[in-house]
């Protein structure tokens, strides 16, 4: 199967998964799901590519911990929509949650994201050990430590085009999430921490790899195909990849990003291949 068919395969069972947790419940569920619907995807699916490869089998273990995930990162593009922050009123390909809802319901739908995903995370009562691993994992990568912090170095103001500055918005905004979504996949098929150790190295330099395509794609995407808002970082003069290094700097250091996730990876033989397929594909994405 090729990466783009393995990927859409994914998507589908995330997205019908996702839709049964947001069914059969009160309006306000329909208010939320308004923003988890149209996401790509992606960290769900590297939860569920990690566990299929570390040997896991139970597809409904990994599904609820995948969609957990994905609320948790839907939840964080509300957020960071608002006028309090980058001030986006598109996104998805469609008009961001306050611009539909208004400020109170996106603020809540955010909230109410982050606290179901939680919920999802202790669906099952089997893997009770996995899933407290992974509650510590999934809290220490996207609060303070990981994902707020990164949001709290993304919105200041940026006077010099700093790297090291950079990297630490990449690596928190971006990259530990990433890298987490691998891991929880990992841990959940009782991976031995030698393996865990080299997904989550290797996700770090995919989840960086992802921001420089995230920074590229913002000078160089279509409104339409990316589904968000073109030329904001500019706009706003974030520090991004392109500003500090220039356009093709920054895609040279892609392809390093690239290379070295490959590297990472492969040490873990042919059971792990399809990762370096996914940092290929993310290396070249147009959306
Ligand atoms: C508000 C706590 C808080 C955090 C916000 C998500 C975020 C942090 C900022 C949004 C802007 C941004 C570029 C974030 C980096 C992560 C990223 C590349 C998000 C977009 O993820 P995709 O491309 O989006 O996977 P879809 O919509 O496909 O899920």
């Amino acid at each position: 199967m090729n990466i783009e068919d393995y990927l859409a395969e994914k998507k589908k069972l995330v997205d019908e998964a996702l839709r049964k947790y947001f069914s059969d419940n009160n309006p306000f569920f329909e208010v939320m799901y308004y923003s988890i619907d149209r996401g790509k995807r992606i960290r769900p699916i590297l939860a569920i590519a990690s566990y299929e490869a570390n040997g896991g089998t139970k597809l409904d273990e990994i599904l609820s911990v995948a969609c957990g995930l994905e609320l948790i990162h839907t939840y964080s593009l509300i957020h960071d929509d608002l006028p309090a922050m980058d001030n986006d009123d598109y996104r998805r390909g469609k008009e961001s949650a306050h611009k539909k809802f208004g400020e109170a319901l996106a603020v809540l739908s955010g909230d109410g994201l982050f606290a179901y995903a939680f919920e999802l995370f202790t669906e099952s009562e089997t893997n009770l050990k996995q899933r407290f691993r992974v509650i510590k994992e999934v809290s220490e990568a996207v609060g303070p430590k990981g994902v707020v912090y990164g949001q709290v170095l993304d919105i200041q103001k940026h006077e010099e085009a700093n790297p090291k500055t950079l990297r630490q918005i990449h690596l928190n905004k971006t990259a530990k999430f990433i890298s987490l979504s691998i891991k929880v996949g990992a841990i959940m098929a009782s991976a031995p921490d030698e393996i865990i150790k080299v997904l989550e190295k290797g996700g770090i330099y995919l989840g960086i790899l992802f921001q420089y395509t995230d920074d590229i794609l913002d000078v160089t995407g279509k409104k339409e195909k990316l589904g968000k808002t073109p030329r904001k970082d500019i706009f706003q003069e974030k520090l991004t990849a392109p500003r500090v290094y220039g356009l093709s700097g920054a895609k040279f250091r892609a392809q390093r990003y690239a290379a070295l996730a490959k590297n990472t990876f492969h040490r873990l033989g042919p059971n792990f291949e399809l990762f370096n397929e996914i940092t290929d594909y993310v290396l070249n994405r147009t959306f």
